[in-house]
């Protein structure tokens, strides 16, 4: 399953007490202070791993607890630190308090990390020659997270424009292919390499369709992974009955971004027609080109026709 979005409460450990101890002997009878500090409790980071592709492991767990501190003990022993508790989400996730409802920090790459809640502080021990205190509580918060994929590039189109068939024809991701709509029902992310060691990143953006941005079939639940691409493959089923269906279905997809965020519009796209092999595509392909009055770029993800052409455009667009 693919969850990107998750609640969850974090809570660092509480810092160790300090001790009342008194060290006696024949020579000091009336006793020397000497009790230990507790140890710090233990820090909550979150941390980006690219081992973690979705939220999915916040679904079943909502507490996150870091160790707390140990008590101090005589001989001015201090207390052991609590450990540290790393919490991986992937690449791409942004963290916020829920209850002053501002964003932390977004996590976008390899390592990057916030401290989310802050260990407390250990106890005095008596060794000071001041009274002992009790350790102070670890900060507590409610966190939202919350996944944008980071992909350079997002497909978009209708269900069967054949988006699968084209990542899986240009990267190693292999989604399920299938003749009919709602196949994919998650984003699906592939790397593409071309020329020496150069690459980039793809995101297959499903279920969209008309009144998407209404929750109609998938919804608008994975548009949020179409806002932070640098650009879209706008891909088209050209293989349809009509050409006025291949315009109308060029221009919904146009809408559905449109009435989720503007901004979406104005992100640039390469428009590329798909199943071109197929006889009829061609007549289509001319109407649209006349119509839309733009580049198109005619593939065939299926029989790998005017593929490496594609490549080739996103690359010089990057
Ligand atoms: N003839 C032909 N068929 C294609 C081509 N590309 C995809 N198809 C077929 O179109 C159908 C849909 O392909 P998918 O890749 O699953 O389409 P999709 O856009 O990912 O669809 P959803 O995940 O359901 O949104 C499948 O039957 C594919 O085999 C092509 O270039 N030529
Ligand atoms: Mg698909």
């Amino acid at each position: 399953m693919f969850i990107d979005t998750a609640k969850i409460i974090v809570q660092a450990g509480k810092g160790g007490k300090g001790i009342d101890s008194f060290y006696r002997d024949k020579l000091n009878m009336k006793g020397f202070p000497d009790g230990g500090d507790g140890g710090h409790g233990g820090d909550i980071i979150i941390r980006v791993s690219t081992n973690v592709h979705t939220l999915i492991n916040f679904r079943y767990r909502l507490l996150f607890k870091a160790k707390n501190g140990g008590h101090g003990g005589s001989n001015q022993k201090r207390g052991k630190n609590g450990d540290i508790l790393i919490i991986e989400v992937p690449e791409g996730t942004l963290v916020y308090d829920v209850s002053r409802k501002s964003l932390l920090k977004d996590l976008v790459k390899a390592g990057d990390d916030i401290l989310v809640a802050k260990g407390g502080i250990g106890g005095r021990g008596n060794r000071s020659h001041k009274n002992a205190i009790p350790g102070e509580d670890g900060q507590e918060r409610k966190l939202f997270l919350e996944l944008k994929l980071i992909a350079d590039v997002g497909i978009i189109g209708l269900p069967n424009a054949g988006k699968s068939t084209l990542i899986s024809r240009i990267s190693k991701a292999h989604p399920r292919i299938a003749a009919f709509a709602f196949t994919t029902k998650s984003p699906v992310l592939g790397v593409v390499e071309y020329g020496q060691d150069k690459r980039f990143k793809i995101a297959e953006i499903p279920g969209l369709i008309k009144d998407s941005h209404k929750g109609k079939g998938l919804g608008d639940k994975f548009l949020r992974h179409a806002e932070r691409t640098k650009f879209y493959i706008h891909l088209i089923d050209l293989s349809k009955e009509s050409p006025e269906e291949v315009l109308s279905d060029y221009n919904r997809i146009n809408r559905e971004l449109e009435l989720y965020k503007e901004k979406l519009i104005s992100k640039p796209q390469i428009i590329v027609g798909n199943k071109i092999d197929i006889k009829k595509s061609k007549e289509n392909l001319e109407f649209l080109r006349e119509n839309i009055k733009k580049d198109i770029i005619a593939i065939s993800a299926k029989e790998a026709i005017g593929v490496d052409e594609l490549i080739k455009a996103v690359a010089s667009k990057l």
